[in-house]
């Protein structure tokens, strides 16, 4: 594959733009592969990609039903920070937050990270007590963050209102190397570096069944006809249930709808992220002008892409009060995804009781931020069985009652 530069910008510039290649190969599926993955979201491609570059294992195809990147990992609002409380957590999150911080060089696609940090707002006694505690762990786990004063926090962010009409703002959690990225262009770049590898990405594919021989897995039942596999990786979101179902197990997922909206672009307003918990919304802006914008997840299950009315308006009353700037603002478009929740909100990377069929599921609200941490242990657990990064997110944790309790920082209300 011929690599983006700027030389290769100005060559296609000059001649119509009639040099540049797809970015990846739309092959149809092979009878057999070492690997398959069923899912094309950012995690299932992470996966792929770091089979290839850190196992060397490029037989692979990564079944989608949809397009690619069509899920949840497009429909973010993708803020990335490493801020967690317990141990496993900070070590795959700020693995994972590090490894966005070089992705474009790495894969060669501008994946636009923006470390243009992030402040959780303290509204509460509770919270402050809650968020210096984050601040002692994460020193301890090597993750830089801090507890800072509302007058730095109106100084990292101007249009904020620290008297609020309800809470006031009595501090916040900053992680400075926090940020931003363009979510679909982490699919994009890891599936193009995978296509690269020699790998098949094999979209309109929806996996209908697992196939087993002797508890072990053999292959899958897809719309585009049967595949065989030495070893199955699910890694498909919301729908891991469904899917774990056609393997013969059952997982404590719970799939909920979480929506979020943006507003008409305006003139550049704020430089950072603001997650206000407590009122709870959460808001950035993008690089067009857009304000960024999303709250909590529905109360009760569902598979819709959309959401409830009512948080809408939960929302934006919560971000009024907090930037009282945006009451006029005229909101575009809003959308949803479906997010797939366990108990204790940490994600679930595990083998599973049926042999070589391995699961990487239950980030929740919460995943876009650990993709490529995720995608570097899942691809370590395929390839050799264990990966200290996914230490401790064991499927039968939930049987074991050994909880990796992280419902505070998930920041987002379930
Ligand atoms: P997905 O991107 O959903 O990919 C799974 C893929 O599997 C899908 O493309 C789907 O079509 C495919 N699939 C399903 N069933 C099958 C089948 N049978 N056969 C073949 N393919 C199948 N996280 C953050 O860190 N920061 C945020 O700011 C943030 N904001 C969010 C805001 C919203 C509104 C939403 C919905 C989520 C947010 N998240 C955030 C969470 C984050 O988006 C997800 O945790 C993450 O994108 C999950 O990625 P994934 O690759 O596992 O799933
Ligand atoms: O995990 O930081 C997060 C997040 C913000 C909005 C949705 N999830």
């Amino acid at each position: 594959m011929k690599r983006y530069s700027a030389f290769a910008i100005a060559r296609e510039a000059l001649r119509g733009h009639i040099g540049w290649e797809r970015a990846w190969r739309s092959p149809e599926p092979k009878a057999q592969y070492d690997v398959v993955i069923v899912g094309a979201g950012g995690h299932g491609l992470a996966t792929a990609y770091y089979l290839g570059k850190n196992f060397g294992i490029t037989n692979v195809a990564v079944l989608e039903k949809g397009w690619l990147g069509g899920g949840n990992t497009g429909r973010n609002t993708t803020i990335i920070r490493s801020n967690y409380l317990q141990d496993p957590s900070a070590a795959i999150y700020e693995k994972a937050r590090s490894l966005y911080e070089t992705l474009s060089q790495e894969l060669n696609y501008n994946i636009m990270f923006s470390p243009r940090g992030v402040l959780m707002l303290a509204q509460t006694e509770h919270e402050v007590r809650g968020y210096r505690r984050t601040a002692h762990a994460n020193s301890l786990q090597g993750v830089k963050t801090e507890f800072v004063s509302p007058d730095r926090v109106k100084e990292l962010c101007p249009i904020i209102s620290l008297e609020g009409p309800r809470y006031p703002v009595l501090g916040a959690l900053w992680q400075a190397r926090a940020g931003t990225a363009r979510h679909d262009a982490v699919a994009w770049g890891y599936a193009r570096a995978c296509s690269d590898m020699g790998m098949d990405i094999i979209q309109k594919c929806e996996v209908t069944g697992i196939r087993t021989e002797g508890g072990k897995v053999s292959g899958v039942t897809t719309t585009r006809g049967d595949i065989g596999c030495g070893k199955l990786g699910i890694v498909v979101a919301g729908h891991s249930g469904v899917v774990a179902e056609m393997a013969g197990f059952r997982l404590p997922i719970e799939s909920v709808a979480l929506q979020a909206l943006v507003s008409e672009p305006i003139k550049p307003c704020m430089d950072v992220v603001v997650m206000a918990n407590t009122v709870h919304g959460y808001m950035s802006q993008s690089d067009k002008g857009e304000m960024v914008i999303g709250g909590g997840a529905d109360g009760f299950n569902n598979y819709t892409q959309r959401g409830s009315f009512h948080h809408v308006e939960e929302t934006v009353r919560a971000l009024v009060e907090t930037f009282p700037i945006i009451s006029r603002l005229k909101m575009l478009r809003q959308w949803g995804g479906i997010v797939d929740m366990t108990g204790d909100r940490s994600p679930i990377i595990s083998k599973t009781p049926v042999e070589n069929c391995f699961i990487n599921c239950g980030w929740g609200t919460g995943g876009f931020k650990a993709i490529p941490g995720s995608g570097w242990a899942m691809a370590e657990l395929m390839a050799k069985g264990a990966s200290p990064l996914a230490d401790g997110f064991e499927m039968h944790r939930f049987r074991e009652g050994r909880f990796v309790d992280e419902s505070v920082a998930a920041g987002v209300a379930h």
